[in-house]
């Protein structure tokens, strides 16, 4: 049979966390022919909380979980991980400058950076939800000099399901009748979901949707505020959907898909600066991810990923000059 694979996931106790575990345990994650053994990294005040996951999973005696560990140690965390799931993060809270919560994550993605530099597997691959996702998963990158730069993800695709969602509701059609949508940019309000060169029957979703104010002012708007209208609905922010996408990102990655959205290393294509971790469209074959090239971008697409990508050099700067990265 198949070695198990090590899977890691920080902020295991927390609400995406929980809504994580159980698919990734029963086979979702990376097929079910593979098993799967679990890290699991906590804060200590949380370490309790995680057990009680963990019994949990044991109790659904899942044929392919191989075993869980349950740590407060990075170093133990991530020694041999195949696949590190970076949940745990610092929020936002009320009245916190946006140089402390970029100083609080730094706290965190920095050590975890080194830790996966020490210990991980040769074919480790890293996948940040932890917000800001895109600016943590670049700390974390700067402090694993040793691991290619190309291994280091954030998520972008809870925004790309979303927009897949919007637009079928909106076109009467399946999901799956949908190929070629991409987000750009940021994980934040300023991301750019692109109907322009997604394709529904033949033709792109913009001209399918034929309506450019709805396209301009509710599709862009529902998209990139979802993650609020579910927090102001739900009382808490998007869980299940958000561990749902980070399943979808790295079974795409491991598995190959013509056409998705992650964040990734820039090269510098579609005028996004070299080595910021921006979304792009990509194509994933052999557990390698590649840039879909060749596009051709209109204006109205320019302006809006030239200003998610501006906010995400302002963050690289901020960051740099924290001395975080
Ligand atoms: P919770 O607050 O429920 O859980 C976070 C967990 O992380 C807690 O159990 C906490 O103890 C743990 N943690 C904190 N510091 C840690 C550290 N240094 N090492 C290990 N664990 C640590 O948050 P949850 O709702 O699960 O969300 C987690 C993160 O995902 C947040 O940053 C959130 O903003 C982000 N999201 C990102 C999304 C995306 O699309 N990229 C969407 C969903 C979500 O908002």
């Amino acid at each position: 049979s198949k070695a198990a694979v090590k899977v890691t996931v920080t902020g295991a106790a927390g609400q995406i966390g929980y809504a994580l575990l159980f698919r990734i345990a029963s086979g979702q994650l990376l097929g079910p022919d593979t098993p799967v053994r679990l890290s699991l990294l906590e804060i200590p005040p949380a370490l309790k909380a995680a057990e009680g996951t963990a019994m949990e999973l044991d109790d659904c005696a899942f044929p392919l979980l191989a075993g869980i560990d349950i740590t407060d140690d990075a170093k133990r965390a991530f020694d041999g991980v195949n696949v590190a799931l970076l949940v745990g993060a610092r929020p936002r809270t009320k009245g916190m400058e946006r140089g402390d919560l970029l100083e609080a994550n730094g706290g965190i993605f920095k050590p975890q950076g080194e830790a996966i530099n020490a210990g991980a597997a040769e074919d480790v691959k890293v996948l940040v939800v932890g917000n800001p996702a895109n600016t943590n998963a670049l700390i974390a990158r700067s402090h694993a000099p040793d691991v290619p730069a190309d291994r280091f993800t954030a998520m972008t695709r809870l925004d790309h399901n979303r927009a897949l969602s919007q637009l079928a509701a909106k076109l009467g059609v399946s999901v799956t009748e949908i190929s070629q949508m991409t987000i750009w940019g940021n994980h934040s309000a300023t991301q750019y979901p692109d109907l322009f060169h997604a394709q529904v029957g033949g033709r792109s979703a913009a001209e399918a949707v034929g309506d450019d104010a709805w396209l301009r002012d509710t599709f862009i708007p529902t998209v990139a505020k979802r993650g609020a209208a579910i927090i102001e609905s739900r009382g808490a922010s998007s869980a299940a959907s958000a561990a749902n996408a980070a399943v979808d990102h790295v079974h795409d990655w491991v598995h190959g898909t013509e056409w998705t959205s992650m964040a990734v290393a820039s090269d510098g294509s579609y005028g996004v600066p070299e080595g910021i971790i921006s979304s792009f469209p990509v194509r994933c074959a052999d557990g390698r991810w590649e840039i879909v090239q060749g596009l051709d971008i209109d204006e109205f697409s320019r302006e809006r990923i030239d200003a998610s990508v501006a906010e995400l050099v302002e963050e690289r700067d901020a960051v740099r000059s924290l001395g975080l990265i």
